[in-house]
């Protein structure tokens, strides 16, 4: 059995588990932050997050829990800040949406659409001028590129060549709001093109083949210190925010192909075709299940920060 494929299943049954935890006990309201879930779309960052490794500067949206497990494996920490407990990497003050522990490589999470992708263009650019082996990596939404500052950073990086991975989630909505209805072009990765940028697109929702197209960029960033932009369709599962299907909501319609394809089905089957006996499947399973329910157990016991922590780690002009 390939230990890749191992690694990538394990990265997306922790970030499907420790979602469905969170799905399990939101209802008694004690998880005081709004949920933006990454379900249906873990095969992203478990492939961005498995080729990366210790080189990854990851910068996220609030749709960040995928990323922040997948890159920290931090399911404790993660927790602590789903209850605004002193266990959390930002004791608490973070939440769902700002999600940050750039100790372990998750730089730093933003709520703001778009706010991040310029920033990694100067992550980028600090890394080239230093010669270090890093390498910034941003995730964002299709919505995050009806920003202005999306373009502008495109055009600069581009410019100034800085090796930043930029990684476009298009889940084809930003909140309610098809790309249809937003976008007066058809094709985006057709415009990125005309950048002197390395663009990569993908409609596959199998997190190996994602993962061989990271290797690519990070092969291109290591040889030429181009910008790469990976454009990479997917589904969301659930409401924009919040932890329920909305599929009555009457926006849009449940589309059962994405589901049918859906990574962790296809890991899983990979695994048992490589010959991995499925009571050892189901023991993993068992054992990331059991560590993600101790760890919201232990968040939920945690003591909330002091009141005179109040502004403490806040910066504001
Ligand atoms: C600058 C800014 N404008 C508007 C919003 C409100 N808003 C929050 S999420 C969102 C949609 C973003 O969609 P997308 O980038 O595709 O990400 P997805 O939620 O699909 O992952 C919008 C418009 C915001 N947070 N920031
Ligand atoms: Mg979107």
């Amino acid at each position: 059995m390939s230990s890749l494929s191992l690694d990538l299943y394990k990265k997306l049954f922790l970030s499907r588990a420790a979602e469905e935890c969170i799905m399990k006990y939101y209802h008694e309201d004690d998880m005081k932050t709004p949920m933006h879930m990454s379900m249906g779309q873990e095969f992203i960052p478990a492939a961005v997050c498995q080729a990366l490794g210790e080189r990854g500067q990851i910068f996220t949206s609030y749709r960040s829990h995928a990323p922040y497990l997948c890159r920290t494996d931090d399911v404790e920490g993660f927790f602590g800040e789903m209850y605004g407990k002193i266990s959390g990497p930002m004791r608490g003050k973070g939440g769902s949406m700002h999600l940050s522990n750039p100790d372990l490589g998750h730089m730093c999470a933003s709520a703001i659409v778009s706010s991040l992708i310029p920033v990694v263009v100067g992550a980028a650019w600090a890394n080239k001028m230093k010669n270090t082996d890093k390498i910034a990596a941003v995730f964002f939404g299709d919505g995050a590129v009806d920003e202005g500052c999306f373009w502008e950073s495109m055009n600069i990086s581009a410019l100034m060549q800085t090796p930043a991975l930029f990684i476009c989630e298009d889940n084809g909505l930003a909140v309610h709001t098809s790309k249809r209805q937003r976008q007066g072009y058809k094709n985006l990765p057709d415009i990125i093109r005309h950048f002197d940028v390395h663009v990569i697109t993908s409609k596959s929702t199998d997190a190996e083949e994602i993962h061989g197209l990271v290797k690519e960029a990070m092969d291109v960033i290591d040889k030429t210190q181009k910008p790469v932009f990976m454009h990479l369709e997917c589904y969301r599962y659930l409401e924009h925010v919040g932890v329920y299907e909305d599929f009555d909501a009457g926006y849009r319609e449940k589309e059962e192909s994405w589901y049918d394809s859906g990574a962790l089905r296809v890991q899983r089957q990979r695994l048992l075709d490589q010959g991995m006996d499925e009571k050892d499947i189901v023991q993993l399973e068992q054992e990331i299940e059991t560590r993600v329910e101790n760890a919201l157990m232990a968040a939920k016991a945690e003591k909330f920060p002091e009141d005179d922590e109040l502004y403490e780690g806040v910066f504001y002009g």
